[in-house]
């Protein structure tokens, strides 16, 4: 029989990726969007022609938009991707930050009790949540599991932390099938451009088009595959690299020696699905096991456009420090392997360069 699933969250990076998986599993995909002064849907207009795909108008914080909208679809499974999901933004609007991120889950909760306590429940829960703290082992060395302390070191980790602590007390008190996923960092082409995988990325994308159109004997327009025995082109070498900062503005970024477990979003939406059709609802860690930090994920995306000497296109933008930092991270998702048989697809080398491919693809 045909399932229907209900997406709170579904304009963004990871909601348009669940939707095209689900939508291929032959679901009736419901998905939720906020009113907005402006078109939100570029991530999901290549998939409203599909006759299953159904687009909503809809709010987290607002209970009676979410009554209606199970009352009316009828869903089997509901996901709760909806957050207000920037770290550094949550410093300056928490308040906003526990609404959305923190009530909008318990709202959701309160009206799968309500109406129909057999909807299965995943909710977007974060590594964020663990904040500075961490567990050892001889030879895994530091990381997190399911196991591990909770420490949040932000207004969204905080909300996230709540929203977490409400899906398994709702699983334990009203027996509800309430999974969640302690999903690490995962990024895309489709990721937000405030996060600064995509920030450096597009950044990279820019400047080499820059270049390009200043170095066409240079530049072979084709991206340089640096994990293979490819020796990158240090472009400096060729290119007045001072003339060409001096008119094209230079990266701004905030900490660059914080790490995180950085996976590939496409391989992480198919553990949630996979979460739901458990017979018992669990809370699962979803990581890659690896962890980079933002300067190595800086000098992978130039050296993905054979540029060497990244240093001189960036520079400290005070704004971008947050006021507490989550140091390190770096999952242990053994759990999702064992009981979901889920394991990530995509290394973190063919993470870079799938961004900065499609950012150089962009027209825009
Ligand atoms: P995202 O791109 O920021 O998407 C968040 C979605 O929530 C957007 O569709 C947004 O709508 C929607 N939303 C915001 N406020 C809402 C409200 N009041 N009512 C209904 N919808 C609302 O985030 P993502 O990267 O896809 O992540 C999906 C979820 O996983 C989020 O909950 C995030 O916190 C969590 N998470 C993400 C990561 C990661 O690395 N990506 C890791 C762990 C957990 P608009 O388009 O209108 O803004
Ligand atoms: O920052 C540092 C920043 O904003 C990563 C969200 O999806 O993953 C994401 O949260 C690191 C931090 O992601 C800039 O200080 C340096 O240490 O890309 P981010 P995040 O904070 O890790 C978790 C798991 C979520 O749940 C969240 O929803 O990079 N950093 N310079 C910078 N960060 C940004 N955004 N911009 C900079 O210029």
């Amino acid at each position: 029989m045909t399932k229907t699933a209900v997406i709170f969250g579904v304009s963004g990076q990871d909601g348009s990726y669940l939707s095209e998986l689900l939508l291929e599993k032959d679901y009736k995909v419901v998905g939720v969007i906020r009113r907005s002064s402006s078109p939100i849907t570029s991530r999901i207009d290549h998939l409203t022609s599909d006759s299953n795909m159904t687009v909503v108008e809809g709010d987290v914080t607002d209970l009676s938009s979410i009554y209606s909208i199970i009352e009316n679809h009828e869903p089997d499974e509901i996901y709760n991707l909806a957050a207000q999901s920037h770290v550094g933004t949550s410093f300056s609007q928490p308040l906003l930050t526990w609404d959305v991120t923190a009530m909008g889950c318990l709202n959701l909760l309160e009206a799968i009790v309500r109406v129909n306590p057999g909807i299965r429940f995943y909710q977007a829960s974060s590594s964020e949540m663990f904040g500075d703290s961490f567990s050892e082992h001889y030879t895994k060395g530091k990381f997190q599991n399911e196991d591990t302390p909770f420490n949040p070191q932000s207004p969204y980790a905080i909300a996230k932390l709540a929203a977490h602590n409400a899906t398994e007390l709702y699983r334990k008190i009203h027996g509800l099938h309430a999974s969640s996923g302690i999903l690490f960092n995962h990024e895309s082409e489709r990721r937000g451009e405030k996060f600064v995988t995509r920030k450096i990325s597009r950044y990279v994308a820019d400047l080499y088009k820059f270049l390009s159109d200043h170095n066409h004997d240079i530049l072979t327009g084709e991206i340089i595959d640096y994990s293979s025995t490819h020796i990158a082109l240090d472009v400096s070498k060729f290119i007045d690299t001072k003339a060409s900062c001096s008119i094209f503005p230079k990266l701004g970024l905030g900490n660059l020696s914080a790490c995180r477990d950085w996976g590939y979003a496409k391989d992480y939406v198919e553990a949630m699905w996979l979460m739901l059709q458990e017979d018992n609802p669990e809370t699962y860690v979803i990581s890659t096991g690896k962890t980079y930090s933002v300067k190595d994920f800086l000098s992978a995306a130039f050296q993905a456009v054979g540029i060497v000497d990244y240093q001189v296109y960036v520079t400290a933008d005070l704004s971008q420090f947050r006021p507490s930092e989550v140091p390190y991270l770096k999952g242990d998702s053994s759990k999702a392997k064992d009981r979901l048989g889920w394991e990530p697809r995509t290394s973190f080398q063919e993470l870079v360069n799938i961004m900065v491919q499609s950012d150089l693809e962009r027209k825009q």
